[in-house]
């Protein structure tokens, strides 16, 4: 009889053994890769979050504390927890300077791929604030990389380091590939000189999979306004509505290879999909100047430009009605400028499948008709406020908030 129930019992145990190995490995298949970006608040980090979401990864994000809002660029991803419908979208609070949060949410969030997109990205910012950005371009990816080791992950992670063109700086070789010696001309260009080294140091020394992607220049309409770029779509935008007078630069002979943001955060999760941990460059492989850049944004926002001068008192003019738009503010100038970046993509077109598809005038001017877009609906909303209408005829005409 006992005998009897035990045969009967490891009958059911072989037989169910199946589906519960079956069920497990459905778990297994089913659960979602896990991915946390750092810098989730700026242009790559939303565009990668929203890219990441979309291939159905559950998407953790660090953000700093700050008096005011500062996740207008993810909204539109957030889903209030208090939400019944499921949600794939984490932030927490954290600071690539705070080594203890850092290993606190790795710990918790235990992710399988990391891109570490943070840091004070202003070149010009970086001259005034070069302590500071050293603490989080420099110190913060070692911070992260250490976080990810003292919990134990870097045989299971994959890391993404978001190097940058500035490593090439004053250039030794156009245009510039993996193998290009770097030359960096900005604390902040030093500052990722270190990160990019301790990123391959890493993997080196402890097997990782930790990746830098050298990416070059890319912009979009969510482009930070202090930016070239988009201080001059905006400017063009405000000045065709009347609600800027003159835009001030500074070095406009300054060459760029300008890409499209969207298609440069594929290309960091290729990096990481890929069979090996490698360095790669990433880059349209034209390249244009500050100058060329205005004259196309104008130019679409219905002003054609004529130039007359040189150096310091070179203006841009109004063709149609003579008016100064565009002057030089040698405060714009760098104490120490890159002059010319052009980069080989030829690597990762071979061996990733990748290439830019967006063109130079067609990168200027979806971001021109944005911004236009954006400056009609100001001043609509503007106009349906009487008080506000007064504000905007007594509208000064500068735009002080870009004052870098
Ligand atoms: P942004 O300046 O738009 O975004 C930077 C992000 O880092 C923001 O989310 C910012 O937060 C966050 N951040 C800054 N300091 C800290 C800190 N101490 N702790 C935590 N978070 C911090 O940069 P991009 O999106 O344009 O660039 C992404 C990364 O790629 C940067 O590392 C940049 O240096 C690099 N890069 C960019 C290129 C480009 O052309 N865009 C080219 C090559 C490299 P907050 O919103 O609160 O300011
Ligand atoms: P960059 O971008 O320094 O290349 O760094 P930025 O748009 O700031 O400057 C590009 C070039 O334009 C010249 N310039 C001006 N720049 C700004 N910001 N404001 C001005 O008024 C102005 N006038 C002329 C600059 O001198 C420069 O030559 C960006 C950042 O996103 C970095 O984080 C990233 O690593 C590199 O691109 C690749």
């Amino acid at each position: 009889m006992k005998q009897h129930f035990f045969r009967n019992i490891s009958s059911i145990v072989l037989l169910l053994l199946p589906i519960a190995i079956c069920s497990h490995e459905t778990r297994e298949s089913t659960m979602k890769k896990k991915a946390l970006i750092t810098g989730i608040t700026g242009q790559d980090g939303a565009y990668l979050a929203e890219f990441l979401l979309n291939k159905d990864y559950e998407v953790h994000g660090i953000k700093r504390r700050s008096s005011q809002f500062n996740t207008q660029r993810i909204d539109h991803l957030y889903r209030d927890p208090h939400n019944k419908h499921k949600n794939n979208f984490y932030l927490h609070y954290g600071d690539m300077t705070d080594a203890t949060n850092l290993i606190r949410l790795i710990q918790q969030i235990q992710p399988d791929e990391v891109y570490n997109l943070a840091a004070q990205s202003h070149v010009q910012v970086s001259f005034e604030m070069p302590e500071y950005t050293a603490q989080s371009d420099a110190l913060g990816t070692l911070r992260l990389l250490e976080a990810l080791r003292a919990v134990g992950l870097t045989k299971k992670v994959k890391f993404y380091q978001a190097s940058t063109s500035e490593l090439y700086g004053k250039v030794q070789e156009v245009p510039q590939s993996e193998t290009t010696p770097f030359y960096p001309r900005s604390p902040y260009g030093v500052a990722k000189l270190y990160a990019h080294w301790i990123t391959v140091n890493y993997r080196e020394s402890y097997g990782m999979f930790a990746c830098n992607g050298i990416l070059f220049n890319h912009e979009s309409p969510i482009r930070g306004e202090t930016f070239v770029t988009r201080k001059i779509t905006r400017a063009a935008a405000k000045i065709a509505n009347g609600l800027q007078d003159t835009l001030y630069l500074g070095n406009l002979d300054a060459k760029r290879d300008w890409g499209y943001a969207k298609e440069y955060v594929e290309v960091m999760w290729m990096i990481l999909q890929y069979e090996e941990a490698q360095d790669w460059v990433i880059a349209t492989g034209q390249t244009h100047t500050v100058r060329e850049f205005i004259d196309r944004a104008f130019e679409r926002a219905g002003i054609a430009l004529e130039w007359h001068g040189s150096g310091v008192d070179e203006k841009g003019f109004d063709k149609k009605t003579g008016r100064l738009v565009v002057a030089i503010d040698p405060r714009y100038f760098r104490p120490t400028e890159v002059d010319l970046l052009i980069g080989d993509p030829t690597k990762a077109r071979k061996l990733l499948g990748w290439e830019s598809r967006v063109t130079f005038k067609e990168l200027v001017d979806l971001m021109v008709d944005a911004d236009m877009k954006e400056i009609i609906r100001e001043v609509g909303v503007r106009q349906s406020n009487h008080e506000i209408k007064i504000g905007i005829e007594n509208h000064e005409k500068t735009d002080n908030r870009v004052d870098i």
